[in-house]
């Protein structure tokens, strides 16, 4: 009894960790922003950790990593956006298959932080929720010619929901670069393990409703069962019938 046990116990937390592989590690992130605020920088800063003077415009790329994380593997989609070309369908797809997003604006362009109002409205409208995970960045923080306040954005990220964070960035001298990722990873974790455990929990209650009915069912057999038991338990049925029968037989 002990060992089947244990078995059960050992089957019952495979089953989890293949949970965990298969739903709770796969993260996608989407990286939006106006064109030029250095969405690619940032990515490239990260994944190569090189930093490129040049501008060249992104149409869509996409980049896999794989890092660990809570003593846990963890494979990492970053989708890098365009800014200037942008396709609806595209970014539409993207929004709904991202578990998070790093909206990016540049400090030094006030147009940049009009373009992740509007792409945060977009996002809400899709999504049909705002608590999803976000970080907004504020890039080109080495800049002096700064014309969006700090106040601002944390204005603008208090209004999201409990999963909105802000920071500011510089891929140039890779000021808050690692931090940024890690701390997007972190909100689609947490997000996600709420959800896995709020989707456990409504299984587990099922579960008890379904054995709870199960016990009713089986009180209620037992119920009848003692009423036919009292009905005919000082009767010989067998006798009662065939009395019957010679009665029917008699007449
Ligand atoms: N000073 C400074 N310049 C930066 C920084 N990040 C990027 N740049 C420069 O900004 C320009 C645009 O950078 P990209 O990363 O290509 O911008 P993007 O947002 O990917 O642009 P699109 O692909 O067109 O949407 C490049 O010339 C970069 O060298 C930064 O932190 N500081
Ligand atoms: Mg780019």
């Amino acid at each position: 009894m002990r060992f089947w046990k244990f078995v059960l116990r050992r089957k019952k937390s495979l089953h989890y960790i293949n949970v965990r592989k298969e739903s709770l590690n796969k993260i996608r992130i989407a990286v939006f922003g106006y064109g030029g605020v250095g969405k690619t920088s940032i990515i490239k800063r990260y994944l190569f950790n090189v930093f490129e003077e040049n501008y060249k415009r992104t149409i869509e790329d996409d980049y896999t990593q794989v890092i660990k994380y809570r003593k846990q593997i963890f494979f990492i989609n970053i989708l890098d956006m365009a800014g200037s070309y942008q396709f609806p369908a595209m970014r539409k797809l993207a929004i709904e298959t991202c578990h998070g997003f790093l909206l990016v604006y540049s400090i030094d362009n006030k147009k940049s932080f009009e373009e992740v109002k509007r792409l945060l409205k977009i996002i809400i409208e899709i999504k049909g929720r705002n608590d999803f995970p976000i970080l907004l960045i504020g890039n080109k923080e080495d800049l002096k010619t700064r014309v969006v306040s700090k106040e601002e954005a944390r204005q603008l990220v208090e209004n999201l929901g409990p999963r909105a964070e802000y920071l500011e960035t510089s891929s140039r001298y890779n000021t808050n670069i690692d931090l940024s990722f890690k701390s997007i990873i972190r909100l689609i974790d947490e997000e996600k393990i709420e959800t896995f455990k709020e989707k456990t929990k409504n299984i587990e209650n099922t579960d008890t409703q379904i054995r709870a009915k199960t016990a009713s069912i089986k009180n209620v057999t037992k119920k009848n069962c003692n009423i036919r038991e009292r009905k005919y338990g000082s009767i010989n049925i067998r006798s009662f019938l065939n009395s019957r029968e010679e009665n029917v037989y008699r007449l």
